[in-house]
């Protein structure tokens, strides 16, 4: 009897959670009950946004199968939030289909405002020039709909000669300069930075490379108080690192690790923030279920602490996360 009343139990809470996983209901408030924030779905490589008193969060998707060995990821997702708890997901507003010139795999991005146009840096598969490759979509909002900013891409494999693998023109990372100079850092194996153009989606001038120690990919460049910060994933299975310069064109000074490798997954992917008067290291692990791991990660956040020299406290991974920012 105990065991019949059991498996019923199973079957009903295994019932439940596909019913969640298949209606998705999308511009609902997501409450994040600590780490890993989001449960329905699997979220990777989060870049956030601060605009307008609230933080946007895009986040790649992992649809591998269970136990598939390898990334399956089809299009991004966008959620906004007031107080970095309570999220609202908006539908996903960018796909790789919407990339005609791109094969498949929609890695790494990152999303900035310049003059109330939202510019969604990603990487992908291209389709003829073979390789990863960096395209730029556009729009009106930061909760899209986006489109292609181009047509083609913004940056191929051909035009990167200093790493000799298809795949190093990836996880764009870009930020707008205090004169209003933008620049595009990304790589992985290889850690290269470029000038845009005011339009964002136009290199400007020289691809130039970055000497990091021990550097993989996930580049991530901020700027706080007069110092500019470049994070990075170092060595494989990968922990965080970052350097610091007071100017943006380097030389950067290597500082050290922030964050230690994430529970479950090769890969830990960070954006960094300001908000609200605190600051936010966001990541993605492979906790959110048994059968979770590096192709089926998850977004958490914790809090970053800056020493009084602007150097970063090693990062506290929880599975508590954080609470709602005032
Ligand atoms: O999500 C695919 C790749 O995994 C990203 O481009 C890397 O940064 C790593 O997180």
């Amino acid at each position: 009897m105990k065991i019949a009343k059991y498996i019923l139990t199973i079957t009903i809470a295994a019932s439940c959670l596909t019913v969640s996983k298949a209606n998705i209901l999308k511009d609902t408030v997501i409450h994040a009950n600590g780490n890993p924030i989001i449960r329905h779905e699997f979220t990777a490589d989060p870049a956030a946004m601060v605009y307008k008193d609230k933080v946007y969060l895009y986040t790649g998707h992992d649809e591998a199968p269970t136990n598939h060995n390898g990334y399956v990821m089809h299009n991004w997702t966008c959620f906004s939030s007031s107080d970095m708890v309570n999220w609202t997901e908006h539908p996903s507003p960018l796909n790789v289909k919407d990339f005609a010139w791109a094969r498949a795999d929609a890695w790494a991005s990152q999303v900035i405002e310049r003059d109330g146009k939202f510019y969604w840096y990603v990487a992908v598969d291209h389709a003829t020039i073979p390789g990863k490759a960096i395209g730029v979509a556009i729009s009106d909002s930061p909760t899209g709909p986006f489109k292609d900013a181009r047509g083609t891409a913004l940056v191929t494999n051909d035009m990167t000669k200093a790493a000799k693998h298809p795949w190093d023109d990836i996880d764009p990372s870009v930020i707008i300069d205090k004169d209003g100079q933008a620049y595009l850092f990304w790589g992985n194996g290889v850690c290269y930075y470029a000038k845009l153009k005011a339009n964002m989606t136009e290199l400007d001038g020289e691809i130039k490379t970055i000497d990091l120690p021990h550097y993989t990919e996930a580049p991530w460049i901020h700027e706080r108080n007069g110092w500019y910060y470049l994070s990075y994933a170092y060595e494989f299975p990968e922990k965080i690192a970052y350097a610091m310069s007071k100017n943006i064109n380097g030389p950067w000074v290597y500082k050290g690790i922030i964050n230690e490798l994430a529970g479950n997954s090769n890969t830990n992917h960070q954006a960094i923030i300001d908000f609200k008067g605190k600051s936010y290291f966001i990541y993605h692990n492979g906790a959110l279920a048994a059968d979770a791991g590096s192709f089926h990660r998850s977004v958490c956040i914790d809090y970053l602490y800056y020493n009084k020299d602007g150097s970063i406290k090693r990062v506290v991974m929880t599975s508590e996360g954080v609470k709602a920012a005032k």
